[in-house]
């Protein structure tokens, strides 16, 4: 039997379901050794990976070898190694709800940070602007579009605004990525309606906190016509960032990479009182961001912070 090139579309446990436009979906398994490399890395195979495999016995595949990746969005937390979250993309969704629940500006900035270094263009999509007034929407729209990202408003209940968003997504492979409950998976139900290939559980939000119940648990990528590819992917409660450095973050605001053009040494410094962006970030950046980013500063200051949470655990472990 001929060796066939897929993509990972979705991964279950030891299982994978791979894509390509002659067979559609099957189903396969990794080869021997390669099962063997991947319980000494965490992530070997994430979903997107373009991977060779040759058919096995019945109708079940075998996954020979992945191809080196173009890009991939990684985010990395207190507690582990980086986690490769999906591979080969042309631009990541960040879908930010208006309202229920609300998405706060930290999230977006700190995922604006981690496509900034993995040279992915982001996109700003606000979701549920039936929720809100128009006022709202203009100026969050405008917030952002002014610091030259790509920015739109849509609503499951306004089709006018998925003609728009369609436009955007055509002949790309996107990754939808935000908190639990912003509408990801009803993204991508609304987008596959009609070729009805794969549906998506979802799920109402909490009734008292008005947040997500984390409805999906598996990244599943989606090919319409035209090579257009969706993925959707588990709503994420903190987006990591402990794999930048201080510098790294500085230079991802927009707003202080143009501060760094005016920086009088070529190379950058030890970020003290010489460095423009610092500078800048003290005395012009509008306060709202810089907060965010002293956030972010604190995060790799403090990657052990304990949380409310954390230290209950550990009153409870200790009286065990
Ligand atoms: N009012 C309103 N509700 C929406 C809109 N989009 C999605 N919702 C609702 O928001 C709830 C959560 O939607 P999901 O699509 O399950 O959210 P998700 O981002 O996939 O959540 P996880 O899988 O938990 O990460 C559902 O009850 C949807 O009907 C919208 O544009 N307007
Ligand atoms: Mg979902």
């Amino acid at each position: 039997m001929g060796k066939e090139q897929f993509t990972i579309a979705r991964i279950f446990g030891a299982y994978y379901e791979l894509y390509s436009k002659d067979r559609l979906y099957v189903r396969a398994v990794l080869k021997g050794k390669l099962r063997l490399k991947s319980t000494e890395d965490r992530h070997p195979f994430v979903v997107g990976d373009l991977v060779t495999a040759e058919s096995g016995y019945g109708e079940e595949w075998i996954i020979l070898e992945k191809e080196e990746r173009s890009n991939y969005l990684t985010r990395r937390s207190e507690h582990g190694d980086n986690h490769v979250l999906c591979a080969n993309l042309d631009q990541v969704a960040i879908l930010a709800s208006y309202k229920d629940p609300e998405t706060k500006d930290g999230f977006i900035d700190r995922l604006l940070v981690a496509c900034y270094h993995t040279k992915i263009k982001p996109l700003i999509i606000f979701t549920k602007s039936d929720l809100v007034d128009s006022s709202l929407k203009k100026e969050k729209e405008d917030f952002y579009s002014n610091l030259g990202y790509d920015v739109m408003s849509i609503s499951i209940e306004d089709e006018k605004s998925f003609p728009v968003l369609w436009k955007v997504l055509q002949g790309k492979k996107t990754f939808l990525c935000g908190n639990s409950g912003v509408g990801k998976s009803t993204l991508l139900n609304q987008l596959t309606k009609k070729s009805v290939q794969k549906v998506q559980k979802t799920n109402e939000v909490s009734g008292s906190t008005k947040k997500g119940k984390h409805t999906t648990t598996n990244s599943l990528a989606v090919f319409l016509e035209e090579d257009t590819v969706i993925i959707d992917s588990p709503g994420v409660k903190e987006w990591g960032i402990l794999h930048l450095s201080k510098q790294e973050l500085l230079e991802s605001f927009p707003e202080l990479s143009l501060a760094k053009e005016k920086c009088s040494s070529p190379y950058c410094c030890d970020l003290g009182l010489e460095c423009n962006m610092v500078r800048f970030m003290e005395t012009g950046l509008l306060e709202s961001r810089k907060k965010n980013l002293e956030s972010m500063f604190e995060s790799l200051d403090k990657p052990h912070r304990v949380t409310r949470r954390d230290h209950w655990s550990q009153a409870i472990t200790k009286r065990y």
